[in-house]
């Protein structure tokens, strides 16, 4: 990937990241810690890798996206305001009586959100169920489906993944969002996962790894699951609870944290550098 596109793509979460932490501080309380994990995800997909047309939120070709961790909507609702989905105002009514943005996506309210979820687990079959109706289609559409390491104590994730591998349905691009922790601590004391890479490589997928903080990592793993042709093929992304907001790393509220005071303060730092790195910002 030359530099202007690396760029391109680094200014393309900063912008992301800057909506999603302003419009939590402001709401001030909401799913930081998995919103943030998985925002140059959504940089690489939105900016680079996927068919979309912000204008045509219902083309019939675009391909989409199962944010199954449906927690993290804060996220996607960003990356919609930034592509132009929505005015970025709208985010400014983040789970209000009314709203168009509830705190967990709802296709039938929000342009852009092609998938209900926030039930853990079920967002998984829905996207084998999207997968299976391309196939039956002949569409070159993909499914890019966004999965928590929490939500796999779901069974009927991998009821889903089973049918997806049994199926070879590579119209699906799995994506597991490897952030350690989940609601409240991290995953392997709540409730091991055991190695995530090699369950799924057990249930027939070919597994790719990539950092989760590197848009050009996380770009050419998407590059090499669009080349599996004859399995199913998961990512698994290495990520950080509250990617890119250093003051939750250790915390034990990332997952969910009430804002005000001290934190506040640590927001504004973020903000005041995402804004700085848009602005003129080189790597
Ligand atoms: C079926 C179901 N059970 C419980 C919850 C409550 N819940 C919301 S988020 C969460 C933890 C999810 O952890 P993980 O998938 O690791 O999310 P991330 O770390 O990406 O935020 C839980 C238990 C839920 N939304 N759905
Ligand atoms: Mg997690």
């Amino acid at each position: 990937m030359d530099k202007a596109e690396l760029l391109k793509l680094k200014k393309g979460s900063a912008a992301i990241r800057l909506e999603a932490v302003k419009m939590l501080k402001w709401r001030r309380y909401g799913h930081l810690g998995g919103a943030m994990s998985i925002i140059e995800l959504l940089s690489v997909l939105y900016n680079k890798q996927m068919k979309h047309d912000p204008k045509n939120p219902k083309w019939d070709e675009r391909d989409y996206v199962v944010l199954s961790k449906g927690h993290a909507g804060p996220g996607l609702y960003a990356t919609l305001a930034v592509q132009g989905y929505f005015d970025k105002e709208m985010l400014y009514t983040l789970n209000e009586g009314g709203t168009n943005l509830p705190s967990h996506p709802d296709r039938t309210k929000t342009p852009g959100v092609d998938a209900t979820t926030g039930s853990l687990g079920q967002g998984t079959s829905v996207a084998a169920g999207l997968a299976y109706s391309i196939r039956m289609e002949k569409s070159s559409q993909k499914v890019y489906l966004i999965v928590g390491d929490g939500e796999l104590n779901e069974g009927q994730c991998w009821e889903a993944f089973q049918f997806i591998a049994h199926n070879k349905l590579n119209e699906v691009i799995v994506i597991i969002d490897w952030n350690k922790k989940q609601l409240d601590g991290p995953i392997e004391e709540i409730l091991n996962p055991f190695c995530i890479a090699k369950k799924k490589e057990a249930f027939g997928f070919h597994v790719i790894e990539c950092d989760g903080k590197d848009e050009e990592a996380i770009s050419n793993a998407i590059d090499a699951a669009k080349e599996v042709k004859d399995s199913a093929v998961c990512i698994v992304m290495d990520t950080i609870k509250a990617q890119g907001v250093p003051y939750y790393y250790d915390r034990s509220d990332s997952h969910s944290p009430k804002f005000g005071g001290e934190a506040d303060a640590a927001l504004d730092a973020v903000i005041a550098e995402l804004e700085a790195f848009i602005e003129k910002g080189e790597i």
